[in-house]
């Protein structure tokens, strides 16, 4: 960023917040407690929580609001590089005594013509089956429900995992009890996030969420769209899952991946 560019957007982001004051008449009480929730914010780590929860989805449509392909969505604040490289059959790191039930996500990456792209790469990361993401949450193992895997020669792919649940922001800190104060839930909705890479087409960032999940609409952080949304189907049946070599039920759910051309402008 230029210096020119900072001057600007600090000297109009100052005016903006002058005038919030003016047009309210804060008095000193309402400041003081701004200030001091804002340092509570910034000691307790919450930054990136808040600021992605209630300002992201803003600069991803500023930045990605008329591109074509897959729609775009925040990456949030949970995203780690470096998750591990997955051989096939693909499954995400898990323990031994992952919480969930087992989910088998399957789709395809292709250009915006409907050409296969093979050797795409999905880095995929999630909330594991309590709704807690690993390398946050000391409890759970580092890169757990984190990995990386390429599309193969017809541009698809099928990773097995866990359902995610919805995942609800913590409630003890700043961010939690703002949320309280106003009188807001602090619910997503269950969601996988991605990010699929290849050579030659612009990275696409999103995140897949689920028919009939209650939370779809009043995702705390507004990230939801109806392109985005997939089904989620249940096998319940012992015949269905011991085909699978499984002891238990699982699902399936597919999304069709469509990568922006190289943006060269
Ligand atoms: C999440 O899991 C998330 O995806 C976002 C955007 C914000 C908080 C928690
Ligand atoms: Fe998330």
């Amino acid at each position: 960023m230029s210096n020119e560019r900072l001057v600007k957007l600090f000297d109009d982001l100052v005016d903006l917040l002058k005038d919030f004051i003016a047009r309210h008449d804060l008095d000193y009480s309402e400041y003081n407690a701004a200030v001091t929730w804002l340092n509570e914010l910034g000691q307790s780590g919450e930054v990136p929580l808040f600021t992605d929860v209630f300002l992201e989805s803003t600069v991803n449509t500023v930045n990605f609001g008329h591109r074509p392909g897959t729609e775009t969505a925040i990456q949030g604040p949970f995203y780690i590089e470096g998750a591990p490289l997955l051989e096939p059959p693909y499954e995400l790191p898990c323990r031994d005594d992952q919480p969930g039930d087992v989910l088998f996500f399957s789709g395809t990456v292709t250009s915006a013509d409907g050409r296969p792209i093979a050797g795409a790469l999905l880095d995929l990361w999630q909330a594991d089956g309590n709704g807690v993401y690993s390398n946050i949450d000391p409890s759970v193992p580092p890169f757990n429900m984190r990995g990386r895997f390429a599309t193969d020669e017809q541009g698809g792919f099928e990773v097995r995992s866990v359902v995610p649940v919805s995942y609800e922001i913590p409630k003890a800190g700043p961010t939690g009890r703002l949320l309280e104060a106003l009188g807001r839930h602090a619910h997503r909705p269950a969601h996988l996030h991605v990010t699929v890479t290849a050579d030659g087409y612009e990275a696409l960032t999103t995140q897949i969420y689920f028919e009939g999940d209650p939370w779809l609409d009043s995702d705390v952080a507004g990230a939801v769209k109806s392109s985005l949304v997939t089904r989620l189907v249940r096998y319940e049946d012992p015949g269905d899952y011991r085909e699978r070599g499984l002891d238990g039920r699982y699902c399936t759910a597919t999304f069709h991946f469509v990568l922006p051309p190289l943006d060269t402008t």
